[in-house]
């Protein structure tokens, strides 16, 4: 396992300075933020993030994410270009010793929450979601932190018409023949690919999710069976379905998780939840039973401690803050250095 910690670029807040003093760091997961999505990221601009990280003493092997252009999603005909740039924006990664991208199949948007600063009674603020409010939400008008695009209002109507047409199947056909077009690209760069769940996993403003359950990883496996296809298995995204088993999960697929987001939840109601700091019991998921069934699986990818909540006066970008991540990685190490002690 390699703890790792989110790190938006240069336009970060938190300096890698402060994130090399986190103990059991290795490094960061971050991107390139300033080309247009479906463009290939040019050598230059990954060379330029290499550096930074290797000035502070951080490796660099994971990217999240190298965004997939809404017409690969659609299945447009400009399709094959776009897949041709994003098999070179591969190959340019791998020259970095990039080692794992994370990426998402989302149409449209990518995850979503109903309040970005919901107090908790110890004065720390989390992101909080109630389906309820989300439904009142005009999709034309949102705006998250930390996503990695966002549409001109233009945009956003012309892909909310042409997602009419395309079912949960079609889009499934769709994300495989993007990784059937990618995956020559990850041989060659020795990359492996980690789709990330669906945030929450269930359709959204009539928009189809297809990365929700274990029955999308079986199906992810038997469509594109080559190892470089995996997974990021995202606590949070899949544990606010409540028919996920997480720790059964984690463990089945522990061998195609090259990346685990881990974070915690407190459900509030059906489909709502708040979220928590990352100790098991701060929330409603067991996350020493995860950590052990990852452990358990035979997992050997990167970490990050997802999510945290906003402390100690910090008021920084809603769930990237410094002080809850660093003590959620502190905890995450914790409990896989005592998991894979008594394993051995
Ligand atoms: C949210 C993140 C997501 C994730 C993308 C991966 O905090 O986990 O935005 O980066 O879905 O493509």
């Amino acid at each position: 396992m390699k703890m790792t910690f989110r790190w938006y670029g240069e336009k970060d807040t938190i300096p890698l300075t402060y994130i090399k003093q986190i103990p059991n760091m290795s490094g960061v997961v971050t991107a390139v933020y300033d080309v247009p999505v479906g463009e290939v990221w040019p050598s230059e601009k990954i060379a330029r993030l290499k550096q930074l990280c290797d000035e502070a003493g951080l490796e660099m092997e994971v990217i999240e994410s190298v965004p997939v252009h809404e017409d690969i999603k659609l299945g447009k005909p400009n399709r094959d270009q776009l897949i041709a740039n994003y098999r070179e924006t591969i190959k340019n990664l791998g020259k970095f010793g990039v080692k794992c991208i994370c990426y998402n199949f989302m149409p449209v948007f990518d995850w979503l929450r109903t309040e970005l600063k919901s107090k908790n009674e110890d004065g720390s603020t989390s992101l909080s979601y109630c389906h309820e409010e989300l439904m009142k939400l005009d999709p034309k008008n949102l705006h998250l932190p930390g996503w990695d695009e966002s549409y001109s209002l233009d945009e956003l109507n012309s892909l909310l018409e042409e997602y009419k047409n395309i079912s949960h199947e079609q889009l499934f056909d769709n994300l495989v023949y993007f990784l059937n077009g990618i995956m020559p690209a990850c041989d060659e760069a020795g990359i492996n690919m980690a789709i990330h769940p669906d945030d929450p996993p269930w359709d959204m403003f009539g928009l189809p999710r297809i990365i929700t359950s274990k029955e999308s990883y079986d199906k992810m496996i038997e469509r594109v069976p080559n190892k470089h296809n995996g997974f990021t298995f995202c606590t949070g995204s899949l544990g606010a379905g409540r028919f996920n088993d997480l720790p059964y999960m984690a463990k089945k697929y522990a061998d195609r998780i090259y990346f685990a987001h881990i974070r915690q939840l407190k459900y509030s109601g059906e489909l709502d939840f708040k979220e928590a700091g990352h100790l098991t019991s701060s929330g409603d998921l067991d996350i020493y039973s995860i950590v052990k069934a990852l452990v358990e699986g035979g997992f050997n990818g990167y970490v990050r401690p997802d999510h945290g909540r906003n402390i100690w006066g910090e008021d920084n970008k809603p769930g990237y803050g410094l002080y809850d991540r660093a003590l959620g990685a502190m905890y995450l190490s914790g409990l896989f250095e005592a998991i894979e002690k008594e394993k051995r």
